[in-house]
């Protein structure tokens, strides 16, 4: 190492624990150089990275960086969850016995950071004081600067926010190494990559990519895989994939607060970004506390509380535009510091497109670059039709951009959670909005929560692709286990929140949407809300409340009644089909809790005795 200081230097910056963590990894890893950062190093990175290429300038304050052609996004077949016990296997976490995993990326990163800089990155997840804190402190060990960048607008980076641990040693240590991505065999029986959490040694390493959850190991192995196993294993808190945000009815001061989780590609970001609808938008205010996830916990008055543990957005551009997310496309204006990945790039006028952004491609394709780096105006005929960005390029920015920023989004109380939505796509079958009046047969929605499988890779046309509680890719021990720690921290709330089921996507025969969805969606949301207060009554039905057609608010929106009693229709035969599904799901996983069955035990008998009624009148099947 050619820093003969950088020990000594650490310790000053940091604390022995911190100090030791890093020479146990310098000395398998083996970089040249060592520099602890803080968020006040950001302008003289980005410079040096300007200065090797590493970014590109998007116009004022905004960059833009490439990734490699093989590592584009998060790799679930190579990440792992590894503890001691192996009753944490579940079925999705690819657990494997922490002793092997360790040592096998151990021997991967050996001296594979070497000429390169290990930057030291102390960070929270959450903000300061909060009474999670304990859990919500780390430090990211990373052999790449764009990593860097990234954590600096994603999370609390500085050594400042660490200095106050009630134990110093007690960080999540993280490791992330690059490795060399021309020769990983990235997709190849060869596959050399390997993240691995774990988990009960509160340790993250991850080796062969520096996109996204794989590098930045705050966001996702952090803040959603161990803090979900430190979780429980404190029986403290739940940490899930979920949206937050508050709706602030001006006339009457209401304030609420829902958080939600949606499967990918279900509208998540969008929705925790929405705006009121145009004509509502002097009697409400939504504001943005996240979109990706919340840590949940219960307050000593018995209130569950919530907060964003990030401090930033990573969210997909793809068709992020003025009508799906004003609110993104107002944060990542000039000046804001926002890094554009693998969009496409004009080199001659800094310009960033992806696919949504207009509804064409910019017609003059001088300068114009794919996400691969490839000029659109050499396509041949073959590619003429390929996408400019790709599919999974992101934008990164800080939460003080984005204009509607909570006041209270760095409170360390949190706020009040009043309302726990889940939402996949769906084309049929699941409402508008649903309320589930029994937090119990809340949790077990949450758990039986999917998308509609795309046809070609993921199943059945029709069927869901389930996705508990939108969890899991990020689920770190058993899912009964799992269960149970919902329910109990359920249990130990005075009032439960409200739980509801929303859907945007119902289809009409033709195959359109149904529902204007985006600014709309708050329509269902502020229905919740007149719910949760006893202020409407709904329709009963066998899956739960949903609104009479009176009780919405359509101001300004010219929607046929026939439309609607379809958003809102209950198809029992549909129903029925789906119950049969979520019990081969349910029956997967182990020790999932007898509560959890009863709950599907009241929605089926709800459901025949539903359909036998329907019958004796000779109606049709819906409600
Ligand atoms: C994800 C993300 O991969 O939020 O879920 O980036
Ligand atoms: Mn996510």
């Amino acid at each position: 190492m050619t820093d003969v200081n950088w020990a000594e230097d650490i310790e000053a910056k940091t604390n022995p624990h911190i100090r030791a963590f890093v020479e146990e990894w310098a000395a398998v890893t083996m970089p040249d150089r060592v520099e602890v950062v803080s968020a006040a190093d950001d302008a003289r990175l980005v410079q040096e990275s300007l200065a090797d290429g590493t970014l590109h300038p998007a116009g004022r304050g905004r960059y833009y960086s490439r990734s490699h052609v093989t590592d584009t996004a998060r790799s679930e077949e190579r990440t792992v969850v590894a503890t001691a016990d192996p009753s944490d296997r579940g079925v999705y976490n690819n657990w494997r016995p922490a002793v092997d995993v360790k040592q096998e990326v151990t021997e991967r990163m050996r001296g594979a950071s070497r000429g390169k800089t290990m930057y030291v990155i102390p960070y929270l997840m959450s903000p300061p004081g909060t009474p999670l804190e304990a859990y919500a402190a780390g430090v990211e060990l990373t052999d790449d600067r764009n990593v860097v960048l990234q954590m600096i607008r994603m999370a609390r980076v500085g050594m400042t926010y660490l200095s106050n641990l009630t134990d110093p040693s007690m960080f999540v240590r993280g490791v992330h190494v690059t490795g060399d991505l021309d020769s990983l065999g990235q997709g190849t029986p060869a596959d050399q990559r390997l993240f691995v959490t774990i988990a009960d040694e509160r340790m993250i390493l991850h080796f062969g990519s520096a996109y996204g959850g794989n590098a930045l190991l705050g966001k996702i192995a952090h803040g959603l895989r161990l803090a979900s196993y430190d979780g429980r294993r404190s029986g403290k808190f739940l940490a899930e994939q979920y949206l937050l945000l508050g709706i602030v009815d001006l006339e009457t001061g209401e304030r609420r607060h829902i958080c939600g989780g949606f499967p990918s590609a279900s509208g998540k970001t969008n929705l925790a970004m929405t705006l009121p609808p145009e004509v509502l938008s002097d009697r409400y205010r939504v504001e943005f506390y996240g979109d990706d996830i919340a840590w949940l916990w219960v307050d000593a008055s018995g209130q569950l509380r919530g907060t964003n543990p990030e401090n930033g957005v990573f969210g997909v551009a793809k068709d992020t535009n003025s009508k799906t997310n004003p609110t993104a496309m107002a944060a990542i204006g000039e000046g804001s510091g926002a890094i554009f990945t693998n969009t496409a790039y004009n080199e001659l006028t800094q310009e960033v497109w992806w696919e949504g952004l207009t509804p064409e491609p910019p017609v003059d394709s001088a300068g114009w670059l794919d996400w691969t780096g490839a000029p659109i105006s050499a396509r041949t005929e073959e590619h003429r039709d390929a996408p400019w960005a790709h599919p999974n390029s992101r934008f990164t920015i800080s939460l003080d951009q984005v204009p509607n920023i909570a006041a209270d989004v760095d409170a360390a109380e949190g706020v009040v959670i009043d309302a726990v939505i889940y939402g996949g796509r769906t084309r049929d079958r699941e409402p508008l909005v649903r309320a589930v009046n029994d937090a119990v047969a809340g949790v077990y929605d949450g758990l039986t929560l999917g998308a509609e499988a795309t046809f070609a890779a993921e199943g059945v046309d029709g069927q869901l692709r389930y996705d508990p509680m939108s969890m899991r890719p990020f689920m770190s021990y058993a899912e009964g286990d799992y269960a149970a720690h919902w329910l109990r921290m359920i249990h130990e709330v005075a009032e439960p929140p409200l739980f509801a089921h929303v859907n945007w996507f119902q289809r009409d025969a033709d195959g359109g949407y149904l529902w204007p969805g985006y600014r709309e969606n708050l329509r269902a949301l502020l229905w919740l809300c007149d719910y949760r207060e006893g202020r409407v009554s709904g329709l009963d039905t066998p899956v739960g409340v949903v609104p009479l057609d009176t009780e919405l608010d359509l101001v300004g929106l010219e929607i046929e009644a026939e439309r609607l009693d379809q958003l809102l229709d209950i198809d029992i035969v549909r129903w029925q089909e789906e119950l049969a599904h979520r019990v081969e799901h349910l029956e997967q996983f182990a020790r999932m809790p007898e509560a959890i069955w009863a709950a599907h035990g009241r929605m089926a008998r709800a459901l025949d005795r539903q359909l036998s009624v329907v019958d004796r009148a000779g109606d049709s099947d819906t409600v």
